[in-house]
């Protein structure tokens, strides 16, 4: 049986040979072995297979929930094709153990062990994907975490301060991603340092914007109630939460009291000026400024909405906030328009800023858009998606005869989010709906009482949604987003001056070292920091001494230049794993405080003689 070529139109064997070659000639032979990739056709529209050799058409990025992660997918094949660690320790690539990834989860007041990633945003411009950035909230550790798209590496991560538990996340869409948008869940006393912890009427959280670029707290909002999940508008002006708990209760009986709670509308340009006048306090040792969006205040709305809302979303179009019912059998749009009318004191009640409230069935959370006029929403109790039309529904709310329910599907089962191909900016385009579904029941082999959770294709190309595909994934994406592959530019190979690892090659800098030749051992103190390149299948170093006690750094630099060659460093008995992509440096510290032989290995598989790359640290008693 002939063996599947690669697009690059090597076989498996033929590639092993290549960077064996590579690896054997030396340094910088490598990079001209391997022709780039050719452009491979991409799956015919309408049909979700993509076969061997040919490329999806849109990337999906998941959150991994109480994985802690962010997943990419191949959409439509559902494939998945990289796993990003964020809050999360990862053995693969040593995310968590690196110095490189503790300084920027330090950054987050961690590094934690866990995390809960529930929503992952791409930047934008304009109201459009830009390819930069992807923001992920963790609301188990409350921070706010950024993935660099050219890398596919987590590159900063902040903890949210005065708040607790960060749920709701999602961008500024316009003019640009100035502010990523971020809710404080869970309402705790101001300072939270052991005052009024048994009187709950004076706990608070508050909606907080996070300065995308700097990734630094820019300001945050005290509200009434719990806020949930959040969404931006087209025109930079609004942003709008969903809010719960109205009741300002601590137990569940108590949150269920109120028939209505809201929707919260932040005007961002008064809250800027207020900012700008120095109209803010700030809480404990935190710098951030604080304002007051609590009832009455006017930078805020409070929209009364049926019972625990859930999910908030933007239409495409820029003229819809939509606030899912959860408890409600209904979702309630707000005209974005009306907001003006409202903050320049034209209308006399919030709900005058309600165009329509549609009952779609039970347990209503998040809504997506095609593009073309219709909203997708799920239904959690029903496990259904629903699809309805927007102008239909608001027509039906003004008291003409329409039916605005287009189809119901069933998905399997009870689903969360769902979302549409590139349904939460202006190019929407109504192509394929994920729809999320937590339970998977009978779906698929089972495999213990744990099941998988089963992320479902949706074709929605034409009048009817057709389910196309199940995909079991593990705990727990909340999330996803589907981003077209023409707005991804990712390297192949890391470039020498990445930021991302700076401070290590400062580090070697001030030891004399030149990272991309030099293999040496320095000693200060009992610090010793052992600096060494990798080039198939050899580490630069292949044996060093050190004494019992000593704190050693680790520096290898990855000299080949072929693409997918990364290499790793794991030192057997002592926790310490890295990957090494081409062109990248990476570091670990750990205390040699075993004497005798330890091996270290490279455990990323990278040429014929993989196995044969590794070294000894000897550790003199
Ligand atoms: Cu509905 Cu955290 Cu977005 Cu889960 S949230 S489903
Ligand atoms: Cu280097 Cu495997």
């Amino acid at each position: 049986m002939s063996e599947d070529k690669d697009k690059a139109g090597f076989t498996r064997r033929e590639f092993i040979n290549a960077t064996a070659v590579a690896g054997l000639a030396g340094a910088g032979l490598g990079a001209g072995l391997l022709p780039g990739v050719a452009s491979a056709k991409s799956a015919k529209h309408g049909s979700a297979e993509v076969g061997p050799g040919e490329l999806d058409e849109y990337y999906g990025f998941w959150s991994g929930g109480h994985s802690g992660e962010v997943r990419i997918l191949g959409i439509p094949s559902m494939r998945e094709l990289m796993r990003i660690p964020v809050f999360n320790v990862e053995s693969a690539t040593g995310w968590g153990i690196t110095n490189e990834s503790k300084r920027i989860m330090e950054g987050g007041g961690g590094p934690y062990l866990n995390g809960d990633a529930h929503h992952p945003h791409m930047s934008m411009t304009d109201g459009r994907y830009d390819g930069k950035y992807v923001f992920i909230n963790d609301k188990a550790n409350t921070r706010v975490a950024r993935i660099r798209c050219d890398i596919m590496k987590t590159d900063k991560m902040i903890s949210i301060p005065n708040v607790s538990a960060i749920h709701g996340l999602r961008v500024q869409k316009v003019p640009h991603t100035k502010y990523v948008f971020c809710n404080g869940e869970f309402r705790i006393p101001h300072p939270n340092d052991g005052r009024d912890i048994n009187d709950p009427k004076k706990y608070k959280t508050m909606f907080n914007a996070i300065d995308a670029e700097k990734m630094e707290m820019a300001w945050q909002v005290i509200v009434d109630g719990n806020l949930d999940n959040t969404d931006a508008d087209y025109t930079g002006k609004y942003a709008c939460a969903t809010c719960y708990n109205s009741e300002g209760a601590v137990d569940l009986p108590g949150m269920m009291r109120n028939e209505r709670d809201w929707a919260v509308v932040f005007n961002i340009p008064r809250i800027e000026a207020a900012i700008k006048a120095g109209k803010y306090t700030t809480i404990g040792d935190s710098k951030v400024p604080v304002l007051d969006g609590r009832h009455g205040s006017d930078l805020t709305l409070y929209i009364p909405v049926p019972k625990s809302p859930h999910g908030l979303n933007t239409s495409p179009d820029g003229k819809y906030f939509v606030a899912n019912g959860k408890l409600s059998p209904t979702v309630t749009i707000i005209d974005i328009k009306k907001l003006d009318d409202w903050f320049a004191g034209k209308l006399k009640k919030p709900r005058d800023t309600v165009v329509g409230e549609p009952e779609l069935g039970l347990g209503p959370l998040h809504t997506a858009f095609d593009g073309r006029g219709n909203a997708y929403t799920t239904v959690f109790i029903d496990s259904q998606i629903v699809k309805w039309n927007v102008a239909d529904a608001i027509k039906a709310y003004k008291g003409k005869k329409v039916n605005y329910i287009r189809q119901k599907l069933d998905v399997h089962y009870q689903p969360g989010h769902n979302h549409t191909t590139m349904g939460e900016t202006r190019d929407a385009d109504g192509k394929w709906l994920i729809s999320l579904c937590k339970f998977s029941k009978d779906r698929f082999l089972p495999v213990g009482p744990l099941h998988a959770e089963n992320d479902q294709l949706i074709d929605i190309s034409g009048e009817k949604m057709k389910l196309v595909h199940d995909g079991p994934t593990f705990a727990e994406p909340h999330d996803c987003m589907l981003v077209h592959r023409s707005k991804m530019k990712p390297l192949k190979i890391w470039k020498r001056n990445d930021p991302f690892f700076a401070d290590t090659v400062a580090m070697a800098k001030k030891d004399g070292i030149v990272l991309e030749k030099d293999n040496k051992v320095i000693r200060d103190g009992n610090k010793v920091r052992v600096y060494m390149t990798s080039i198939a299948p050899n580490f630069g170093i292949i044996d060093f001494k050190v004494k019992k006690g000593d704190e050693v750094t680790v520096v290898v630099t990855n000299m080949d230049q072929v693409e997918d060659v990364t290499h790793g460093f794991c030192l057997v008995n002592h926790g310490v794993s890295m990957e090494i992509g081409p062109q990248q440096t990476s570091s670990v510290t750990f205390v040699a405080d075993k004497p005798g032989v330890h091996w270290y290995y490279c455990h990323w598989f990278c040429h014929a003689l993989h196995m044969e790359m590794r070294g000894r640290m000897l550790v003199e008693a």
